[in-house]
């Protein structure tokens, strides 16, 4: 006879379970790893990837779309690449944790009878909403921070709304398991089984990926990150390019010599100028990364003017909110606003070159924005107007 753990037949929730559904769990999960311990470790290490995920997220997602109360600041200069980096990565190594965990539990998952009550029901249903949503989150995730599109839905919005689904769920399942997984950890195992290998095999693989993808964010790393799509130094001008100028359609309209930046302020001003004018204003120089939501940073040395000169050029008021305009005709981001702490910023630049050379078509000559603590997709290329929003 094929033995069982007990823990695995035990009811979850403690009411009393007539004894045919114990002896209903298909015979072939030998495996004394799909284990009570096991599940609880995994789960831990789980959840607390998921929080990190959670809480990261929505700061990435209110970064790009303030509610009205909502100002962030501008410094520390790479706060959003660390809160990005850290969603990019604690997502990742979720990945062979939501795996082992999904083998460890599925005979729980495939319990027969499966639902002994209506509460057990609804507490099943809210698990298997748990793994669905897990899944399709680190699915999703890893399939765009590579740039495979090939869902057909709006990836951020998807992945925004299931994020309160999966952590609306996982508060609950560990409302559920708090008092069985305490009651778990904090015992010793009596049984020689080999838990410690699994785990530790389970969260070196974990390591393993964060350790070939971290470099993507952290630079000195940089040259370990072989499963990042993109590298800090990998590009041209030593930068990656996310979106190229003839994929965006603005090759001709960026390279027209009759291009000139409109800075419109108040009514009575508006400036209209040329290069050649930008480039006889003060040039001011900001060493700063390009924080991508993708999860990859790379910063550089971007030099021009600073935006609070222009504007207030135009007679912008302090508190105003502007709008970068690109030349790009249609695209998600082809324009994106900036908040006072971010403008008032002597550090963010409507930049004309990065390191050391004119800016490459690729990285939004003639101009484009740059600002400290900001998402990539905000900072904003092929710059053609400034509007008080
Ligand atoms: C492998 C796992 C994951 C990867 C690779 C990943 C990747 C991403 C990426 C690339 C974005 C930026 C989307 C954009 O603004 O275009 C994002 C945003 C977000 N992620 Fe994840 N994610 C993962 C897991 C999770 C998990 C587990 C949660 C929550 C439980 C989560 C919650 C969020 C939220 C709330 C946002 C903000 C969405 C928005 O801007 O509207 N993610 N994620
Ligand atoms: N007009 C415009 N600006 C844009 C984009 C775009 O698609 N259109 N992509 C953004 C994104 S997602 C990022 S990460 C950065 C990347 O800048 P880079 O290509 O110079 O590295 O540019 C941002 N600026
Ligand atoms: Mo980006």
């Amino acid at each position: 006879m094929v033995r069982r753990p007990a823990s695995l037949n035990r009811p979850a929730f403690r009411r009393p379970v007539p004894p045919a559904a114990l002896t209903t769990l298909p015979e072939r999960f030998t495996s004394r790893l799909h284990d009570e311990r096991v599940a609880a470790w995994l789960g831990i290490a789980l959840g607390t990837c998921f929080l990190v995920a959670f809480v990261t997220g929505l700061v990435s997602h209110f970064m790009q779309h303030p509610a009205g109360w909502m100002v962030w600041p501008s410094r520390p200069v790479n706060l959003y690449r660390v809160t990005q980096g850290l969603h990019v990565m604690t997502g990742l190594a979720a990945v062979p944790l939501l795996l082992a965990k999904l083998w460890t539990v599925y005979p729980r998952l495939l319990q027969w009878p499966p639902a002994r009550s209506v509460l057990h029901a609804v507490e099943r249903l809210l698990v298997f909403v748990l793994v669905g949503g897990s899944l399709f989150q680190l699915v999703t995730g890893v399939m765009n921070i590579d740039y495979w599109y090939a869902f057909g839905f709006f990836f951020t919005t998807a992945h925004y709304w299931t994020a309160y689904i999966v952590i609306g769920a996982l508060v609950i399942h560990v409302a559920n398991e708090w008092a069985k997984t305490r009651r778990t950890v904090m015992t010793r195992p009596q049984d020689g089984l080999k838990r410690r290998t699994f785990l530790l095999t389970v969260f070196g693989a974990s390591g393993v990926v964060v350790a070939t993808t971290v470099g993507e964010a952290v630079s000195p790393l940089a040259r370990l990150a072989v499963l990042a799509p993109r590298r800090p130094g990998i590009g041209s001008q030593d930068l990656p390019v996310n979106k190229s100028a003839a994929a965006s359609g603005v090759t001709a309209l960026a390279r027209d010599p009759r291009w000139r930046l409109t800075v419109t302020g108040r009514v009575d001003r508006e400036l209209s100028l040329s290069l050649a004018q930008l480039q006889a204003m003060p040039a001011r120089t900001a060493r700063l990364p390009i924080a991508c939501v993708e999860g990859w940073s790379a910063e550089a040395t971007w030099e021009g003017v600073r935006l609070r000169d222009l504007l207030r050029m135009a007679g912008v008021d302090d508190d105003a909110h502007v709008r970068v305009e690109s030349l790009e005709r249609y695209g998600l981001y082809r324009t994106s606003m900036v908040q006072p702490p971010h403008w008032h910023d002597p550090l963010t630049l409507l930049a004309l070159r990065v390191n050391g050379e004119p800016l490459d078509l690729d990285h939004g000559y003639p101009c484009r924005l740059i600002a400290p603590n900001r998402p990539g997709v905000m900072q904003t290329k092929w710059v053609g107007r400034l509007v008080v929003a």
